[in-house]
């Protein structure tokens, strides 16, 4: 057992779409615990924080205007092998990548409106979810039916 914890951010597009239950859906179906969730309107600094590492690129500037354009849904989920499972469901960064059934394959057509976040590793994910979540945000739960997932 590897239990981690993932930051995921379903981006503003989500909403737009009226997406939001369906990709909650796909994380709770697989057994993830969601044990944290909010909806917020990112300040500029905190989007240019998240994404510090692109900082420079080209894409910087629409990226942090698409996440502050309106709002998003930020989570926790839990569970053996989080981080992977999760980048998993979303699939590849690249939309043209990323096949049906993952939700950038399903809901997006240009790689800079992917629609969803989520960590790439587990030390992100705890910058991540420290940067959304005090601690008494964060409701870790036992997960009474672990032998069926
Ligand atoms: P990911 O971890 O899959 O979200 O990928 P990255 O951290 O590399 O990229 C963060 C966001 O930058 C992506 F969601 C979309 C945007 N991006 C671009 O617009 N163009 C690129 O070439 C790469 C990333």
């Amino acid at each position: 057992m590897n239990n981690q914890r993932s930051f995921v951010m379903l981006k503003p597009g989500v909403l737009q779409r009226r997406a939001v239950g369906d990709i909650l859906t796909r994380f709770e179906r697989k057994g993830l615990r969601l044990i944290a969730m909010k909806m917020l309107e990112i300040p500029p600094a905190m989007a240019c924080a998240h994404y510090a590492e692109h900082a420079g690129k080209d894409f910087f500037e629409h990226l942090v205007s698409y996440i502050t354009s309106g709002p998003v849904v930020a989570m926790v989920f839990e569970g053996d092998c989080a981080v992977s499972l999760i980048r998993k469901i979303c699939g590849p960064t690249r939309v043209e990548d990323a096949p049906p059934g993952t939700v950038r394959g399903d809901y997006t057509m240009h790689t800079p409106l992917n629609v969803i976040h989520a960590s790439d590793l587990p030390e992100n994910a705890e910058r991540e979810i420290r940067l959304f979540f005090k601690p008494e945000e964060i409701f870790p739960w036992t997960d009474g039916n672990a032998a069926w997932y």
